[in-house]
């Protein structure tokens, strides 16, 4: 099978330029192609990952991907499904973002000394010494004021109002298509469905900058589709926000508990557009999910996959346990750093390390609204400490009761958790 035929039968193809071409192409020749990501964030998050992995799934089939890292794009801000105009960071932050993307996308695409790495690079490089006078001479020359307007980044913004920054956007991202074709032989361009004005005008510029009119340029852009969820909700945020890739802003544990909480009408579709699973692999969960769906293995799959993609084999093993220890309610084996990512959205309380009576505990903390209503939880047996349930009116909390001599961890009833964090 192709290429291109996988990746249509895993639905990841959303607009090609030219497939016939694209096909006979990529059959013919070692192809270099690129993706660019700009450093309007200081991580990506899961929105930014089907195009990364697609840099993989053609570097696996045989071709040569860069991934493109836009410090100077970012300087200016691409309108692309924008309805609002973007406002411009600093130089600096601009740089400390690009770094790291560059370090993120690495580690995803595995990029090392291999012969056929990925490479990464970084659009500073020619478009950050570029003169005003050479951008429009060479460049802006090229571009008709209405093909530009005509362009659904712009047309879009027409009423609400668009800068001549972010209106030049287009140009910019068509300097780097030409400058990779010339320099790489690079000759296709993938991105998310809202590149595909970008990835044209690029095509566009590159024709137009032959030497002779009838010079064959085989020139390619292919976009993958916008992910949607069956219960019409947006892909990527929950509650909480977005789903960053970078473990300090999304915890390995909440990653993997994403995944995990994929609708069994979405998960076949989240696995063939996030994994590399086979399409024997595919059909054995698919029918795990129609017939036993309460066991969600299609879902652990997906979150075991994605979390060693993205993070590592040991975070994958440290959210199983929280996991599992969460739904026995067996928390003594969790360690500090498990019970920080396991209890992050549960209310915390900061107290001393003074032994206090659990009555006491439960009102200063807010868990039971008043001392009666303290004592009646804890006769109840509604109140369990570190997984064990106590229903001693008279119990006090010691350093006996400290997790890691960090935290005890207080339940009311069936499932709400509180943290007591000790100074
Ligand atoms: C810059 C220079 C080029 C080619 C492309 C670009 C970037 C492009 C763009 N892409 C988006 C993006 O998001 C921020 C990521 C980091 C926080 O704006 N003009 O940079 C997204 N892209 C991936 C997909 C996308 C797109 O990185 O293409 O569709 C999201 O899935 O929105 O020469």
């Amino acid at each position: 099978m192709s290429i291109l035929e996988e990746l249509d039968k895993r639905g990841l193809i959303n607009q090609v330029t030219d497939r016939e071409g694209l096909e006979k192409h990529l059959a013919e020749n070692e192809v270099t192609l690129y993706c660019g990501f700009d450093p309007t964030a200081d991580s990506l998050h899961i929105g930014h990952l089907v195009p990364l992995i697609m840099l993989k799934r053609f570097q696996k089939a045989g071709h040569r991907p860069i991934a493109l890292v836009g410090g100077g794009t970012g300087m200016i801000g691409d309108p692309s499904g924008r309805s609002t105009e973007r406002s411009l960071n600093t130089e600096e932050v601009v740089k400390g973002f690009s770094d790291r993307l560059r370090e993120q996308i690495s580690k995803i695409l595995e990029v090392d000394q291999n012969e056929n790495a990925v490479v990464v690079r970084n659009n500073y490089e020619w478009l950050g010494s570029m003169t005003v006078i050479d951008f429009l001479r060479d460049a802006g020359k090229h571009f008709s004021v209405n093909y530009m307007l005509a362009k659904e980044s712009v047309s879009a913004r027409i009423e609400q109002g668009i800068s001549f920054t972010e209106f030049s956007y287009m140009i910019l991202q068509s300097l780097d298509f030409q400058k990779l074709y010339t320099q790489e032989n690079c000759t296709l361009q993938i991105g998310g469905s809202d590149q595909w004005g970008n990835i044209t005008a690029g095509m566009e510029l590159i024709r137009r900058g032959r030497e002779k009119e009838d010079d064959e340029i085989k020139v390619f852009g292919l976009t993958v589709p916008l992910i949607t969820k069956a219960d019409g909700t947006k892909f990527g945020k929950t509650a909480g926000g977005a789903i960053w890739l970078d473990p300090e802003k999304t915890s390995p544990y909440e990653f993997y508990q994403f995944w995990i909480n994929t609708d069994d009408r979405d998960v076949m579709k989240f696995l063939r557009y996030f994994t590399f699973l086979t399409d024997e692999e595919l059909t054995t969960l698919e029918e795990e999910v129609e017939k036993h769906p309460e066991n969600r293995i299609a879902q652990k799959r997906l979150a075991e996959e994605m979390t060693r993609m993205v993070h590592n084999q040991e975070a994958v093993e440290q959210a199983q346990k929280i996991t599992a220890s969460l739904f026995s309610g067996d928390l003594k084996s969790l360690s500090a750093v498990e019970i920080e990512q396991g209890f992050k959205d549960v209310p915390s309380f900061q107290v001393d390390k003074e032994d206090i009576l659990l009555v006491d505990l439960l009102v200063n903390s807010n868990i039971s609204s008043s001392k009666r209503q303290a004592r009646e939880d804890i006769t109840n047996g509604a109140i369990y400490i570190n997984g064990e349930r106590q229903q001693a009116l008279d119990y006090v909390i010691t350093e006996e009761d400290r997790l890691e001599d960090k935290f005890t961890i207080i339940r009311r009833g069936k499932k709400k958790y509180f943290l007591i964090r000790y100074n």
